[in-house]
């Protein structure tokens, strides 16, 4: 397997400062190091350029910096479309999670009937309307499904990126009142945190494996930080209580690594200065990112 690394220092779309460095610091934490040493074929081909929002005006309080993002984002999908298209696996380093309208439209663009695991303590479902803040990374997988600004929604010259039916979210547990209404009146599959503890997390990816995974074209997976618990990922933007443990978050991307389906993979919302632990957070991230990658401790 080759896996092409791209890093999107982006924080426009959490209008706070911080998951810009999320690359540096998955980069520090010793990234390529250890998918070498699972002689994965691994190249970085850096960072996308993103403005920095203190030499920006903010023009729309609905969709803030929602031009930046577009641009960076239409850079994204060209880079990641072309990735697919030499048959690697892109790893998208973010970043806020604006950066899956670009991972999703150059994934789309090649695979396009392709599904989506969203593992992410948020939804993600708002549109300008419904959002509180008029942050964009609360926005994209409701664009990505074909929701929300015209501008946002037709990233990459078409739309949706994902058909509801094969898009899955994994780990919610705060979503604004009126994205929970979207989100039930759409046919997005949710497992919020009390099904994980219901179920059990082997049983919620094994069924989001089959919906995401549904004709065999395979899916990406866009994993939020943020839907760790906080006691061992404090480096996010926006912690929420009550997330997976440490196995929990392995044991989901291992599963996810054994199917075979595993088309591409975005790691977002990391944030350094936030981060209590040092830089741990961003190790865990890479930790995790060598079992979507199908590092095992055994067998
Ligand atoms: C909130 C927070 N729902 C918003 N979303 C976050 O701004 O739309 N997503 N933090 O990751
Ligand atoms: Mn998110
Ligand atoms: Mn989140
Ligand atoms: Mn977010």
């Amino acid at each position: 397997m080759k896996v092409e690394i791209v890093g999107v220092p982006m924080d426009l779309g959490a209008n706070r400062r911080g998951t810009d460095m999320g690359p540096s610091a998955l980069r520090y934490a010793g990234l390529s190091k250890a998918l070498q040493k699972m002689e994965i074929d691994v190249i970085d081909t850096g960072n996308i350029e993103i403005p920095v929002p203190e030499s920006l005006k903010i023009e729309n309080p609905h969709l803030l910096f929602v031009d930046e993002i577009i641009h960076g984002c239409e850079q994204l999908a060209h880079i990641v479309s072309g990735i697919v298209g030499r048959g690697s696996l892109p790893l998208i380093l973010g970043g806020d999670h604006s950066i899956s309208l670009g991972t999703l439209a150059g994934v789309a663009r090649r695979i396009p009937d392709v599904g989506v695991i969203w593992f992410d303590a948020h939804g993600d479902f708002n549109t300008f309307e419904t959002s509180e803040t008029g942050n964009i990374h609360g926005m994209s997988l409701a664009a990505s499904c074909g929701w929300g600004d015209p501008r946002l929604v037709t990233i990459g010259g078409f739309t949706p990126k994902v058909k509801e039916e094969k898009t899955v979210i994994i780990g919610v547990r705060d979503l604004d009142p009126e994205e929970k209404e979207r989100l039930k009146r759409s046919k997005v599959t949710v497992y919020s945190m009390n099904k994980i503890d219901e179920m059990g997390i082997a049983a919620v990816v094994k069924e989001a494996v089959a919906i995401a995974g549904r004709g065999g074209t395979g899916f990406h997976v866009s994993f939020d930080l943020d839907v760790v618990d906080p006691s061992i990922a404090s480096g996010v933007g926006t912690p929420v209580t009550g997330g997976l443990n440490y196995r929990e978050a392995h044991l989901a991307l291992e599963l996810v690594a054994e199917t075979g389906l595993l088309r591409s993979l975005e790691m977002v919302e990391v944030n350094p200065i936030v981060d209590r632990g040092g830089n741990t957070t961003a190790v865990l991230a890479v930790e995790l990112i060598t079992s979507a990658l199908g590092k095992r401790i055994y067998c």
